[in-house]
């Protein structure tokens, strides 16, 4: 029987486990990359595991997030990173060099290698043939000091693309339809595999788009084939020797059909506040627009704004419409300066920010009091842009270019676009990575932190009886955007966990934080999909810091309750959904004997104030068990040291 593209790169990177669906596998890890809101976490973790360099193939450490600077914090982060990558051996990504997944496929993503990031967005690597996986912070200090990565050896999702794009469509389109078909929840330890004639039709940029907002299906990544379009990016990059060819079997086996037919897609949008709330940019024409971010890690590239470029061309935007543009790296932004697309941008009226995440992650440029923001990015989850009651809409760059020219919600569809070529060279120019000192160098270089960085908390060992109130209910698909608010009052803070732990779930209860101090910690109650969205550790790390021992939900995405298992939070799902129901908040919970339940993965939990009880599960594997009765990863780590 032939084989998937993901199973011969998952087999060909194992180390542990059988290739059996559902089961655990280890694999080895070539490449990582941090970015700098998860970054110094992950550094301090790897300095806990007092590793002296990294042994990876190649580890990079980018800084795109926190660029504001508007206090002391963020350059102090940028510091530290700058200076445990270099003793660490790892390749640091100077402020301004671009955001971590677009530079990644410009300059280091290698077809048939795996990439494990602290970042959501890492499946970005897919678009060039990687198996790129978005981790906490600890999975990858792990990763880097040579450990294995463990997944559920997923399903294969075959997605099959069929015919062309017709101008003013765009692979948007292709993956917001994909949301549209499968739900943010329905991509769970599920690889999405793009296959079929349509295909070869798309650039890596674009193919990039897809398997980055592969992310908001929850599912563990997305991949194209690497074939001669991988082989002409690659050689447009300066690095053909990269290259292999690499694609599925013509018999291969998957374990579900999609099918999205480019000739008849149209333009499609997400609407607020969910990236599968998906609907046909033509349903909502003619809505009035507050404003327009073209950018972020989906849609930053080249292309994307030589499109954006030429739409805008000799044209002014809207008066009523503010459009800022963050290109997604520094050779973009030098290639539209060269070229004098720069100029067509800001001859229109476009904002050019900085070469990072910027608004994307509600950095700056948040919108008016319930504004409507046409955004090309990949999440619109409520109050992510910074201001809770805006309406963001997620979109391709040809719907926000013509948008913001109109002034309101306009189809692309058939407009009069220059085809745009994908360039024969790109300007190349590595200066802005800063490279590690040689092996056998390390002490040579001082690790420098400055006060806002503050140790992260750990969890105490699984006690026998775990007991606490049910702190806060919260209903379904609850993101890591809730948990553990980001935006840019909040992300100077990554580093100072007791700080942030002040605003966790704030956004479902401003009461919450308090009543977990007053009450010395407890449990969290939710609904099904329970920490979608980002991989950040944070919202795992401020619960350990608020005394948490334990969440019961219906279900959980993947990255979270990993998150929750390395730093010792208990991930409970429900037997019974309809127990959820029944669970008031304040009720006393009480967990007798909790190893053994546990190491069974099966046990009740004793609601005292009703006098009733809920069968529960938790899906862990034994090495995972075995961190949740040591209080998480590094307690685990440094018991095995001290036997
Ligand atoms: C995001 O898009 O939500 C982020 C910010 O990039 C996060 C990482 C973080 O919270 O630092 C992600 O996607 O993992
Ligand atoms: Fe940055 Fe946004 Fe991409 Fe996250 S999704 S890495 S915040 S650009």
């Amino acid at each position: 029987m032939g084989k998937t593209l993901t199973e011969k790169i998952l087999e060909d990177h194992l180390v542990s486990g059988e290739m059996k669906k559902g089961e655990e596998i280890g694999i080895r890890i070539d490449q990582t990359l941090t970015q700098d809101s998860t970054g110094t976490m992950a550094y301090m973790q790897l300095e806990a595991m007092e590793v002296p360099r990294v042994k990876t193939k190649r580890s990079l450490a980018y800084i795109d997030h926190n660029m504001l600077q508007e206090g002391p914090e963020n350059m102090d982060d940028h510091r530290y990173i700058q200076s445990t990558a270099k003793k660490h051996g790892v390749i640091f990504s100077r402020p301004g060099n671009g955001i971590c997944h677009q530079v990644e496929i410009e300059r280091y993503g290698i077809p048939g290698q795996t990439l494990l990031g602290s970042d959501s967005h890492t499946p970005t690597g897919g678009g060039i043939g990687m198996i790129a996986i978005g981790a906490g912070g600890l999975d990858v200090a792990v990763a880097m000091a040579g450990g294995e990565y463990h997944i559920v050896c997923p399903e294969v999702v075959k997605v099959e693309l069929t015919g062309k794009l017709r101008p003013g469509v765009s692979s948007k389109d292709i993956i917001l339809d994909v949301l549209r078909q499968c739900t943010v929840k329905g991509g769970v330890n599920k690889v999405f595999e793009y296959t079929g004639p349509g295909v070869e039709t798309l650039t890596v940029p674009e193919r990039a788009t897809i398997t980055n907002m592969g992310a908001e299906l929850g599912a563990t990544t997305s991949i194209f084939p690497s074939d001669e379009m991988t082989r002409a990016f690659l050689k447009a990059q300066g690095r053909e020797e990269d290259y292999t060819p690499l694609s599925a079997d013509e018999d291969a086996q998957y374990d579900q059909v999609v099918k999205v037919d480019l000739d008849t897609l149209e333009p499609l949008v997400a609407c607020p506040h969910s990236p599968d709330n998906v609907k046909k940019v033509s349903a909502l024409e003619g809505m009035k627009v507050d404003q327009v971010a073209i950018g972020s890690c989906t849609n930053s590239s080249y292309l994307d704004l030589m499109k954006v470029a030429s739409i805008l061309k000799g044209k002014t935007v809207a008066e009523n419409v503010e459009l800022v543009i963050a290109p997604g790296s520094r050779q973009v932004l030098t290639m539209l300066s060269e070229n004098g697309a720069l100029s067509d941008l800001l001859n229109a009226g476009a904002r050019i920010l900085e070469c990072g995440c910027g608004p994307c992650i509600g950095m700056g440029q948040s919108p008016n009091t319930a504004g409507v923001s046409l955004r090309t990015f990949n999440r619109n989850f409520k109050g992510r842009s910074g201001t809770s009651d805006a309406q963001v809409y997620l979109l391709s760059p040809e719907t926000a270019a013509v948008s913001a020219v109109t002034g309101h919600i306009t189809d692309p569809l058939g407009i009069d676009l220059p085809e745009i070529e994908m360039p024969e060279s790109f300007l190349i120019n590595d200066n802005w990575a800063v490279e590690p000192v040689a092996e056998g160098e390390e002490e040579t270089v001082e690790v420098i932190k400055g006060p806002n960085i503050k140790p992260f908390p750990l969890a105490q060992k699984l006690g026998e009886d775990v007991k606490g109130k049910a702190l806060i209910k919260v209903e379904d698909n609850i993101t890591t955007d809730h948990i553990m608010p980001s935006h840019a009052k909040l992300l100077p803070y990554r580093s100072n966990i007791p700080y942030l732990a002040n605003y966790c779930l704030t956004p479902c209860d401003a009461g919450f934080p308090a009543r977990a101090v007053e009450n010395k910690g407890g449990f969290i109650v939710a609904g099904s999909n329970y920490g979608q969205g980002s991989s950040r550790e944070h919202a795992a790390l401020a619960p350990v810091y608020l005394g948490i021992r334990g969440v019961l939900a219906k279900s959980f995405a993947r990255i979270h309750q990993n998150n929750l298992i390395n730093n010792g939070i208990l991930p409970m799902m429900f037997e019974n959904p309809e127990d959820y129901d029944r669970i008031g908040e304040m009720d006393e919970l009480e967990i007798l004997d909790a190893p053994s339940g546990v190491r069974e993965g099966r046990f009740v939990v004793k609601n005292v104030t009703k006098d009733e009880t809920y069968p529960v599960y938790i899906e862990a594997s034994d090495r995972q068990k075995g961190m949740l009765l040591a209080g998480g990863l590094i307690n685990q780590m440094r018991d095995e040291n001290n036997a």
